[in-house]
């Protein structure tokens, strides 16, 4: 009978939405609908009396779709949780990040939500004119500020409550905050860093006091730092856009002028940046070999204005937009010099590693949430008559980038583990070595991973991934920095070819003794056996292509260092997924995993080498092809 209806309705070209609220005799018209007082057919009122009308009333139709839930972060991931069983099994950490995952899914979740809607604002003049440059963020944004401090976001990394582990906890804990923490990821990966530098160098006056603020649990002590370091002509090669000068004073402090172009999380109390001493005759060192590192501290004085900081103007981005990202004007910023002269570069490196170990962990850990809300989602939204679960191909979906995650999350976790080490001072050479090697690696390979992965999962959501207010866009928008700050995919590839030239090879020897020593822990283990046996092969491929390389030029490496970026990625990964897959306590999920890791391309250098692609002849090939033009007629 309906159908009968609607066929009819259609025939006549009938354009209405309506809806069925039973018994009531509401409907709300499309704009092409018949003026008010139009004679409605009878049938029509007929129809609408039975309340077979599907739609009238249409906003407040009675569909809705089953949004994701968010549950404890914590308590849904099955790796995180074996990971510390397995390594760390300390009751009071485990609790703690128990606690942790139920206060992000109920509390932080929303504040992150908050801080994306309210985007931070510059405010340059007081209402009688006086420049105050002011960066006015969310109430949410100062609540994360807190949150930090009291939960040892950065302190518990320097507390050495978990010895060797304490990075593991502290980095574990970030996972879980990271997706829903509205960025603030970012000045507390920067805080951490700055807090490494200065605890390296040696904290006394006038850092000490930082120091203590940047790795404090008390709210209001606690500050956070910057890390000024990109320029006008950019932020890659440091060395030479770096256009900042230092006027040395007389009470041997120094005074800042330049143009940092680039800052984030602007509304930090401190920075570390770097700029060049000028000379008596207000000459520079040119390159890398002229800056040095400097602390700062942001504050105002008795008028209310920035002490010699002028904010140009907040940074209009792609993602990010919670946290407020500005150009700075230094005009006479009061500062001291941290490094020797001319060891900026060296100096500021700390930093670099523990931001970008920061970088990758917010990467696993967007994979992990988007995962998360898919497979949530999976179980609530129907189509084609079932549960987007009882599609395989959607499962194979959601698996595929499970798989992805569950690399990336040992990878970084096992970086971390390094770090850990070494600050305890109980790592052997082979740790630091791999410390050294594996943190552009891990850097560059999760970024890439976390786009891609986040970009799947928003596709697992239909239409609703992309939609503003179900807050799945931002996780794709915040994800594609991962891969841009903190070196680009290729600023971070030749990283890896310089730290194999500066350690004679050393950094490559400790990686293929490691992955060895991994490998023989499956030994025996038939079930693993094919992943075993694909990442011994793409080992010796990459042993083949190391030695190879000794021969050729620079320039053949260089061409060389993304593929063998990857390659290093993607074996250690393998053999850490089947190391995992070894213990006693593992799933057959971890052992699936670990064989769907290694059906990937592992050594993609050595099949880009056996197609030619490093050749001399190359180049000229790529070039003709990116800059191919019509034929004039
Ligand atoms: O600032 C930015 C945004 C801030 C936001 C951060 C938020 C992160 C949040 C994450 C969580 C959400 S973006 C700025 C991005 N810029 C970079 O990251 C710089 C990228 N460029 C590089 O990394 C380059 O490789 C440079 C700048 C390091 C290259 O400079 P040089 O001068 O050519 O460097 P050299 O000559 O290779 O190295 C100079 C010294 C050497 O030590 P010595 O002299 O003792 O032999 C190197 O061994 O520095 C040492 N060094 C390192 N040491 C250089 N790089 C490293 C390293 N990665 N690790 C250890």
């Amino acid at each position: 009978m309906l159908a009968f209806l609607l066929n009819r309705r259609a025939a006549g070209g009938c354009c209405r939405v309506w809806c069925g609220v039973p018994r009531q005799l509401v409907h709300i018209r499309s704009a092409s609908v018949a003026e008010a007082g139009t004679r409605r057919p009878d049938e029509e009122q007929l129809w609408e009396a039975a309340g077979y009308l599907p739609f009238s009333r249409a906003k407040i139709g009675a569909f809705f779709q089953e949004r994701p839930v968010l549950k404890n972060p914590f308590l849904e991931d099955a790796l995180l949780r074996g990971y510390l069983k397995r390594h760390m099994p300390d009751k009071a950490a485990v609790s703690d990040l128990r606690a942790f995952g139920e206060r992000v899914a109920n509390e932080v979740d929303g504040w992150g939500r908050e801080c994306e809607v309210t985007a931070p604002r510059l405010v340059h003049f007081d209402p009688w004119g006086r420049r105050v440059d002011h960066i006015v963020t969310s109430p949410a944004w100062k609540r994360m500020k807190d949150l930090s401090a009291q939960e040892g976001l950065v302190a518990s990394g320097y507390e050495g409550t978990f010895w060797e582990w304490s990075r593991v906890y502290q980095m574990s804990k970030l996972y879980l905050f990271s997706p829903s923490s509205g960025l603030y990821t970012c000045p507390l990966a920067m805080t951490d860093g700055a807090a490494k530098v200065i605890q390296s160098i040696g904290a006394s006056w006038p850092v000490k006091e930082a120091l203590g603020r940047l790795t404090t649990r008390q709210p209001e002590r606690f500050w956070t730092s910057g890390q000024w370091m990109t320029e006008r002509q950019g932020g890659s090669d440091v060395g030479h856009g770096t256009e900042t000068v230092a006027v040395p004073q007389t009470d041997g402090s120094f005074k800042l002028h330049g143009f940092k172009w680039f800052t984030s999380a602007t509304d930090a109390d401190m920075t570390l940046t770097l700029a060049r001493v000028q000379d008596g005759t207000g000459a520079t060192t040119p390159g890398s070999r002229g800056l040095s590192l400097f602390y700062a501290e942001v504050s105002r004085d008795e008028d209310g204005r920035l002490k010699g900081i002028e904010v140009q103007r907040l940074k209009d981005k792609l993602g990010t937009r919670q946290m407020p990202t500005a150009e700075l004007l230094l005009d006479g910023l009061p500062a001291h010099r941290l490094s020797e002269e001319g060891r900026g570069v060296a100096s500021i490196a700390n930093m670099l590693t523990i931001t970008r170990i920061h970088n990758s962990v917010s990467a696993a850990a967007a994979m992990r949430r988007v995962v998360q809300l898919a497979r949530d989602y999976a179980t609530r939204r129907t189509a084609f008559g079932k549960l987007l679960k009882d599609h395989p191909l959607h499962i194979q979906t959601l698996a595929r980038m499970e798989v992805e995650t569950r690399g990336a999350f040992l990878l970084v976790m096992d970086v971390c583990r390094l770090l850990g080490r070494e600050e305890c001072g109980i790592a052997t050479q082979l740790d630091t070595h791999l410390l050294r090697l594996l943190t552009p690696v891990v850097k560059l390979y999760t970024a890439k991973q976390a786009v891609a992965v986040v970009s799947e999962g928003l596709e697992s959501f239909g239409g609703q991934g992309y939609i503003e207010d179900t807050g799945l866009p931002g996780l794709l928008r915040d994800a594609q920095v991962l891969s841009i700050w903190e070196g680009t995919t290729n600023v971070l590839s030749l990283d890896v070819l310089r730290c194999v030239a500066r350690s004679s090879g050393m950094v490559l020897h400790a990686y293929f003794s490691h992955v060895k020593s991994l490998l023989a822990g499956a030994s025996g283990v038939s079930s693993l056996a094919p992943a075993v046996k694909a990442v011994d092969g793409a080992l010796s491929e990459l042993e083949v292509f190391v030695r190879g390389a000794a021969t050729k030029a620079p320039g053949y490496m260089e061409l060389a260092a993304r593929d063998l970026a990857y390659s290093l990625a993607r074996i250690y990964t393998g053999a850490l997924l089947i190391d995992h897959a070894c213990w006693i306590e593992a799933s057959p999920s971890d052992t699936y995993a670990a064989l769907r890791w290694c059906e990937n391309d592992l050594c993609p250098v050595a099949t880009k080498q056996a197609r030619g692609c490093f050749d001399s002849g190359t180049p000229p090939l790529d070039a003709a092809l990116v800059f191919d033009r019509p034929t004039q007629d």
